[in-house]
């Protein structure tokens, strides 16, 4: 018997239509980051990385230019099945010969390269603001910097951004996610903690005074508990972002699952602002240790991220975006292998009895309880897995190595 048709047959025993998961996962959208494809370089500016973050190995092949960066893009969407939107920092825009202008002067069409794109597949755009890399960043800071005209600088840097994330959305007929991030910190213990923060309050302030429709640009606040570099103080800390978004309408909270203490979880706070505001944002990646970027896996934490969004029937509040950067493999593979770990979790999640399980929790049978979540897991999920894959055609597990070394023996390696 063909093996779907059998995993099929087994899940209704459990009460649950694959079929169901099957049409429901393929439409939930997923924002694929840029960034993945030239470790977070960009093409404004020829410096190093900074704003706390880095980018580890040196792998063949990485993208150079806007041209080589979309074809990868494309080619990690073939390989992934299910709705995507594109993700792109400000750093990528994309200027004509001797068009150069400074973040706080970049304009819509800077981008019209990445509308193209993503009109080509007919999904939508995210933006971000990059508030690094930059000879700007002065002594470490953006938006909190004690210096008025550094300030000025990366407010209208977040207001270009934010006409920016209106276009996409104009064009694309996709609201755009627009986060807000800054590396803004300090490395030893600070004299000061209150001051930088609420020059940061009002810098972000000054960014969404700009006028711009809410169906449109979802501006997001993204907390950090530290970077390197920044290890005593973060500006931009769990309080603050989470209590901007609380008080300013229209703002949303977005957290990153590297972005915390080792023994917190994302999936614990979702449900906890969940009951508190109508939508959030996620940035998906995989702390090692610390907010380590690895690629994503389709591990416990990741499955849990997506059954809390599932079973909360949250799929279309909680926007979520992968938000990871490793050099040290092809980064095709990374960025597929990442893209396709969050479907798998969203489609085991849709294959979780979740009803079921609820009212054994509120019965109080917790026994019964421990006995069916562990029953769930060895239920037939690669079956499902692969007829998704086959459905959506892109390669099924075992074919995924294939793909991606064709690839690099035909493309990448030629990058020299
Ligand atoms: C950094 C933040 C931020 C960046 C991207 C490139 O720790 O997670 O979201 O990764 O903006
Ligand atoms: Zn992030």
């Amino acid at each position: 018997m063909n093996r779907y048709l059998s995993a099929k047959e087994i899940y209704k025993q459990r009460g649950i239509d694959t079929e169901v998961a099957l049409e429901k996962v393929k439409n939930v959208a997923v924002s694929l980051h840029c960034w993945q494809g030239d470790d977070v370089k960009g093409f404004d500016q020829d410096g190093p990385l900074t704003g706390g973050i880095q980018t580890t190995g040196n792998y063949m092949g990485k993208a150079r230019t806007p041209e080589e960066l979309i074809a990868d893009m494309e080619k990690v969407m073939s390989l992934c099945p299910g709705k995507k939107k594109i993700n792109v920092h400000a750093c990528y825009a994309v200027f004509e010969k001797d068009g150069f202008v400074d973040r706080d002067k970049i304009e819509p069409r800077h981008f019209k390269p990445w509308v193209d794109f993503a009109k080509k597949h007919g999904v939508g755009l995210d933006f971000n603001p990059t508030f690094f890399s930059h000879e700007k960043v002065k002594d470490g800071l953006t938006l909190s910097s004690p210096d008025k005209e550094t300030r000025k600088f990366w407010i209208e840097h977040g207001k270009a951004c934010i006409r920016i994330s209106e276009y996409f959305a104009k064009e694309t007929g996709y609201p755009c996610v627009m986060n807000i991030w800054t590396g803004d910190g300090y490395k030893d213990i600070p004299a000061d903690r209150l001051s930088p923060r609420v020059r940061y309050k009002e810098s972000i302030e000054e960014i969404l005074s700009e006028p711009f429709d809410k169906n449109l640009v979802k501006p997001c606040v993204e907390s950090k508990v530290f970077g390197i570099g920044v290890e005593s103080y973060t500006v931009g800390s769990g309080e603050f972002a989470l209590s901007f978004a609380a008080t300013h309408e229209g703002c949303l909270p977005l957290m990153d699952n590297g972005h915390y203490h080792p023994t917190e979880v994302v999936s614990d706070k979702i449900p906890a602002l969940l009951a508190f505001f109508d939508e959030i944002a996620l940035h998906i990646t995989r702390p090692v240790r610390w907010d380590s970027d690895h690629t994503v896996l389709f591990d416990d934490e990741t499955k849990e991220i997506a059954k809390e969004i599932v079973r909360n029937n949250a799929l279309d509040r909680v926007y979520m975006a992968l938000d990871y950067f490793d050099a040290s493999i092809n980064r095709i593979a990374s960025w597929a292998i990442g893209f396709r770990s969050f479907q798998k979790a969203l489609l085991l999640a849709l294959l979780t009895p979740n009803e079921e399980l609820k009212t054994l929790q509120n019965d109080n049978k917790l026994t019964s309880l421990i006995l069916a979540q562990e029953a769930v897991k060895t239920l037939p999920f690669s079956d499902v897995w692969e007829e998704y894959c086959l459905r959506e055609g892109v390669p099924t597990e075992f074919e995924l190595e294939k793909a991606i070394l064709d690839y690099e023996r035909n493309v990448l390696s030629k990058r020299i």
